[in-house]
């Protein structure tokens, strides 16, 4: 009696402890597979009358911040200027985020031979990852759910087993 239940003691924790790792592994490759987790954050600095860099290229979703390091007021304002700053004295500083894929051109309203652009496109501009197997996010999803649950089940059953063998 008392090995048996010794027995199921070890088998139920060490059943627990596979499970948890292999939840642990999914959900790992889960994030580091999913594209775009994380938006990155780009600077860009106005000095000597110019912004720099002039041109940079970001993925969907990061920021831009723009920093005025001259003495003279600048603004940022785009070609189209849906998006933009008010004036911006020295040290002063403004953040955009750019959600859609397009190149926008802007300038300084102040001195409108100061132009940059922000690239945005879906790469974020850095060379495409020998991205591992390439699995839908979908898949991902269906594989951590049936981990949990064979996981969930497993316990469960051990679970019972323990008790019935108890009672
Ligand atoms: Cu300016």
């Amino acid at each position: 009696m008392k090995t048996s239940r010794n027995d199921l003691r070890i088998r139920f924790a060490s059943l627990t402890t596979i499970a948890a790792i292999a939840l642990f592994v999914a959900v790992s490759i889960a994030l580091t597979m999913t594209p775009g987790a994380s938006a990155a954050s780009h600077d860009v600095s106005i000095s000597n009358f110019a912004f720099s860099p002039n041109s940079i290229t970001i993925a969907p979703g990061d920021t831009v911040t723009w920093t005025n390091s001259d003495g003279t007021t600048h603004t940022v304002i785009g070609s189209n200027e849906s998006w933009g700053s008010g004036n911006m004295a020295n040290g002063q500083t403004y953040t955009h985020q750019f959600n859609e894929t397009g190149d926008f051109t802007y300038h300084c309203a102040i001195h409108p031979s100061m132009t940059g652009v922000v690239h945005v496109t879906s790469d974020g501009g850095t060379p495409q990852q020998p991205h591992s197997p390439g699995l839908s996010s979908s898949a991902l999803i269906a594989i951590i759910a049936a981990v949990a649950v064979v996981a969930a089940v497993s316990i469960v059953v051990l679970w019972r087993r323990m008790r019935s063998k108890k009672a």
